[in-house]
């Protein structure tokens, strides 16, 4: 099985704690020990949104900013790359054809960012389109797609189950409220429709649920079926 993880920077390194990147690490050791192809796109975080911050009271424009937003994705990359060792590729891939070749040669494939303008987010759904994976897991820290921003309405359902072109509807919605944080952004929802890949959005604060749901189907998110 191919399998594509997006792990958000705020679930992986919270507060670049080691023992945290090694359970990350930890489970795509064990997915490839269980025979899976496994690439891993990762994001920034809170250390990518305080860099942000910063260069933006400094007067750099969006541009400029995305691209210090890749810096910081690539730099996590480089933190779980520490941890998987020899099975994955030495650094970050910086596109997808890099990423193809690295799961091609048989490595675990990791890599950030790639282009400004969009999130991991919408390169975790690339590169699961680009390899032709199965399956493509985000494990992030809003634990589903719900009808809502779970942070902002108290009311907010989540949905076990979502048809792809239902994601790029509630996405929508939920992007249309400015701050509000979905789970995926809508770029990803829309790859993710026209690929027509099986996606899992779940709570990736623990890592194991990854792994649950790649072996059993076992998790608390949401299927988005094609
Ligand atoms: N980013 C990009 N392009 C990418 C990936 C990330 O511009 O391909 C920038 C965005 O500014 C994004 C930030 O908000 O890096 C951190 O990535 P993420 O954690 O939001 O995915």
């Amino acid at each position: 099985m191919k399998v594509v993880v997006s792990i958000g920077g705020s679930v992986l390194a919270p507060d670049l704690g080691a023992e945290r990147i090694r359970e990350h690490a930890a489970v795509i050791e064990q997915l490839v020990e269980d025979g899976c192809t496994v690439g891993v796109v990762v994001g920034g975080g809170s250390v990518a949104r305080e860099y942000i911050g910063t260069a933006r009271e400094l007067g750099a424009n969006e541009m400029n900013l995305d691209e210090i937003g890749i810096d910081v994705t690539r730099l996590n990359a480089r933190l779980l790359i520490s941890a998987l060792g020899e099975t994955a590729n030495p650094s970050p891939a910086e596109d997808y054809e890099e990423a193809g070749a690295a799961l091609k040669r048989g490595d675990v494939c990791v890599m950030g960012g790639v282009a400004p303008a969009q999130t991991t987010d919408a390169v975790g759904a690339a590169l699961a389109e680009y390899v032709n994976a199965d399956l493509l897991v985000y494990a992030t820290s809003v634990p589903g797609v719900f009808s809502d921003d779970p942070n902002e309405t108290d009311d907010a359902t989540k949905y076990p189950e979502l048809s792809a072109t239902e994601l790029v509807d509630v996405i929508a919605g939920i992007e249309m409220n400015a701050g509000s944080s979905a789970p995926v952004d809508l770029l990803a929802a829309k790859v993710i429709q026209r690929s027509g890949m099986r996606t899992v959005v779940l709570d990736g604060t623990e890592p194991e649920r990854t792994l649950d749901a790649v072996k059993y189907g076992d998790h608390d998110g949401t299927d988005v079926i094609p």
